[in-house]
């Protein structure tokens, strides 16, 4: 690093790959291994502080269940939540001030892992109060594994101010685990950055490839492209991403849908003013139909043709 002037973007533990942590590190049902797992959290936050990682990841590796019927989830939570402000308390000890990320997936190596998805994740953080020491690390497959895309998983982060840094691999949208693919998507990285650029850019984190090339590509150079191609979809998204934002387009998309919310009762129960009373006196006498006739199409077709028109225009000129 000192030769270098690299910098390390973050650092973690395993608390999954030993068997002592069969049943979980933070989350496991035997003290002696809980221990064991807060004492090398307290090295590798030591480790942290010595390379000036920017985060510390915490992944969730066999923090999860695998049967309700052995297991007490609501003590497994209140352990790991403890567990996390024990890193927060020892990071203040020692002086490191990396930003703490949690990152989600919903399944593997537990059938139920306990930080399912962005949601839920955030959702545990809020219960326990540890929202504004901890934001998240989104991996892109593991948005998949849970049933979402990726720009879902970074949009609801970003909007709950917990955007931390972003894993940018991609997965097999028909194949149930995670293969840690390089990424080559130009609509998903277009949309991942979109949303980057909505939160301001990533001030405590980065973007990093956790990925892999695939089974078959087994010659030494085709990890060359697998990187290649992921920095330049990612750096191809950016540049579609930035056009659109620059031009306004999703905002307007959005603006126009719920304008009826501007003005009007619309803008009165935004401003907190009416009650369901309310809204029942200023809709009880007009006809059903009138209702419906304020409903008005949501021009997907349009959207996505002009998103398409976006990575066209924007890509062409940079190609041709
Ligand atoms: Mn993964």
């Amino acid at each position: 690093m000192q030769e270098t002037g690299k910098k390390l973007l973050w650092n973690t533990s395993s608390l999954f790959t030993n068997k002592r942590f069969v049943a979980g590190g933070a989350t496991t049902p035997f003290a002696d291994v809980f221990a064991y797992a807060g004492a090398q959290i307290k090295h590798s936050l030591e480790i942290a502080k010595r390379l000036g990682s920017e985060s510390y990841v915490f992944w969730g590796g066999r923090e999860g269940y695998e049967s309700l019927l052995n297991t007490d989830t609501k003590r497994e939570l209140d352990h790991i939540a403890a567990f996390f402000q024990l890193a927060v308390d020892y990071a203040k000890e020692i002086g490191y001030t990396g930003q703490f990320l949690l990152e989600p997936k919903p399944k593997e190596p537990t059938s139920h892992q306990y930080d399912t998805d962005a949601q839920t994740t955030i959702a545990f953080l809020k219960t326990y109060g540890l929202e504004n020491d901890f934001k998240l690390n989104l991996e892109g497959n593991h948005a998949f594994l849970a049933g979402h895309t990726y720009e879902h998983e970074v949009r609801f982060t970003r909007e709950a101010g917990l955007l931390g840094s972003l894993d940018a691999n991609m997965g097999d949208k028909l194949i149930g685990w995670d293969i840690d693919e390089f990424p080559n998507d130009i609509y998903e990285a277009t949309l991942v950055m979109y949303e980057f650029l909505k939160n301001g850019g990533l001030p405590t984190g980065g973007l990093n490839f956790d990925a892999k090339v695939r089974r078959q590509s087994f010659e030494a150079e085709d990890l060359f492209y697998g990187h290649m191609a992921g920095m330049d979809v990612y750096a191809a998204g950016l540049r579609v991403a930035a056009k659109i934002l620059e031009d306004g387009y999703f905002e307007d998309v959005l603006k126009d849908r719920y304008s009826s919310f501007d003005s009007g009762i619309g803008a009165d129960f935004e401003a907190g003013k009416v009650t369901f009373a309310d809204l029942e006196n200023y809709i009880i006498d007009t006809p059903d139909a009138d209702v419906i006739a304020a409903t008005k199409s949501g021009h997907l077709e349009a959207i996505k043709a002009t998103l398409n028109n976006y990575i066209y225009s924007v890509l062409g000129a940079r190609f041709n």
